[in-house]
């Protein structure tokens, strides 16, 4: 609930404002802190500055808009002091599909020597078990003399609370999901809490930090291995010539079978990667889940597999992809399994021409600018000129075309919406 006109605005930093830290700062900011968003990329500080948004989020433009104009968001490159840090930066993998904390480490860094005694540390980012705790020894060993005992006046407080909001959806999920709080020393939780109720409606569910971080991979992951049955049954049923739309349709009619949809493979910055940190963390245990994770990974290549002898059949082919995001009616191409299929098809068809249409960007991202047989189109004209209509993204655009446009083309449909 926001404080009232008597109640002192708490301040907060977010360190991060990509596609979780943003929205977060933003709805923080008009429910009753003071937010100082904080970013190494000078130009998204300077474009949310002026009261815009980096990238594409529904209802979000505005809540940032009303925010920054009203002074309760600030953007900086600067970390500045803050009663609370909420750190929300990316954790990627490297090779072998190690994670990567160095941005977790390098914010722990940042905000160290401005930390005064009682500040208290909210790890955002989607973390593998221990983050919490390294994020901790971090500011630590910049800092000695701080103390994780509590109630010191140099004592520091951690905890994570993971966000598990859906894009797409960030607006009102941040408000309405359940949260859970892992602490890891003294009261933190009950201070991360406080703080979230200002705007979280959801029930906060308390834990300790270790399982509050598995916890969110462990979501992610029931996901991944839900996707990967969808997508292994897809690539049996057409090994049989059954069409897996109809057999997924038929099952589900079982009161407690609930298969999801397979598509192109899958994309985002948290399904595709969140269950290595799990496989990471128990190479010997996460058998299921390493698999289900290479059985999605798999699937970009079987449409290309599927495609490429049709459209070697056709003199100077021609053909229409419709979508490059990771799934529908979103911008964020990350890890998207629809990019990786049109830059595969680029490099093995030089002859072909690839009319990508993607409603969402207004240019295509650079290693497909490199290709010269790729173009960016209208979904209507790419359709239009092409022989073969690759579908890989459900956006409304595709999905409210008439499908009679698509009479005398060949339609590789991946994810169901014609078939
Ligand atoms: N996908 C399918 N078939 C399906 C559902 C999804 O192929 O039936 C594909 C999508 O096309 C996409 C990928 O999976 O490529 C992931 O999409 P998603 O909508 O399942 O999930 P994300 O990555 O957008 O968001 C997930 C969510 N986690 C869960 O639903 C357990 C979200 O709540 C998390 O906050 C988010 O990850 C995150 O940030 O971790």
């Amino acid at each position: 609930m926001p404080p009232s006109a008597t109640t002192r605005r708490p301040t907060v930093a977010v360190i991060g404002l990509g596609y979780i830290g943003l929205p977060t700062a933003a709805v923080l900011a008009s429910s009753g802190a003071n937010v100082i968003g904080v970013d190494t990329n000078a130009e998204n500080v300077k474009v949310i500055n002026r009261g815009l948004v980096p990238f594409v989020e529904p209802d979000m433009a505005t809540t940032v808009a009303g925010v920054v104009s009203q002074g309760f968001l600030t953007a900086t490159t600067e970390t500045p002091h803050a009663e609370t840090y909420i750190v929300a930066v990316p954790t990627p993998f490297v090779d072998g599909h190690k994670p990567d904390l160095s941005y977790i480490r390098d914010a722990g860094e940042q905000i160290a020597p401005l930390l005064v005694g009682n500040e208290l540390v909210v790890l955002e980012s989607t973390s593998p078990p221990g983050t919490t705790e390294f994020l901790a020894e971090t500011i630590l060993k910049v800092r000695p003399d701080l103390t994780l005992e509590p109630n010191a006046p140099n004592s520091i407080y951690f905890a994570h609370c993971p966000e598990r909001v859906l894009p797409g959806r960030i607006m009102i999920e941040l408000r309405t999901n359940d949260r859970i709080i892992g602490t890891l020393n003294g009261n933190a939780g009950e201070r991360a809490r406080e703080l979230y109720q200002l705007f979280c409606e959801g029930e906060f569910l308390m834990t300790d930090a270790r399982t509050a971080e598995l916890s969110k991979l462990t979501e992610n992951a029931y996901r991944d291995v839900n996707i990967a049955f969808a997508n292994e049954l897809s690539m049996i049923a057409d090994s049989l010539d059954i069409n897996v739309w109809e057999l997924i349709e038929l099952a589900n009619h079982h009161p407690r079978v609930n298969i999801l949809q397979p598509g192109p493979g899958v994309g985002g910055h948290c399904i595709a990667v969140d269950p290595w940190f799990i496989v990471a963390a128990s190479p010997d245990r996460a058998s299921l889940i390493k698999t289900a994770r290479e059985v999605n990974d798999a699937k970009p290549e079987f449409v290309i597999d599927k495609l490429l002898p049709q459209a070697r059949r056709i003199s100077s082919v021609k053909i229409a992809a419709l979508g490059l995001a990771f799934k529908p009616n979103i911008d964020d191409l990350r890890e998207s399994p629809a990019r990786q299929i049109v830059g595969r098809l680029a490099e093995e068809l030089p002859e072909a021409e690839i009319l990508v249409a993607e409603p969402n960007i207004d240019q295509l991202p650079v290693e497909l600018q490199a290709c010269p047989n790729v173009s960016l189109s209208w979904t209507e004209s790419a359709i239009e000129h092409a022989d073969i209509v690759l579908l890989l993204v459900d956006h409304q655009e595709f999905t409210q075309l008439d499908p009679s446009i698509l009479a005398q083309k060949i339609v590789h449909d991946t994810r169901g919406v014609w078939t």
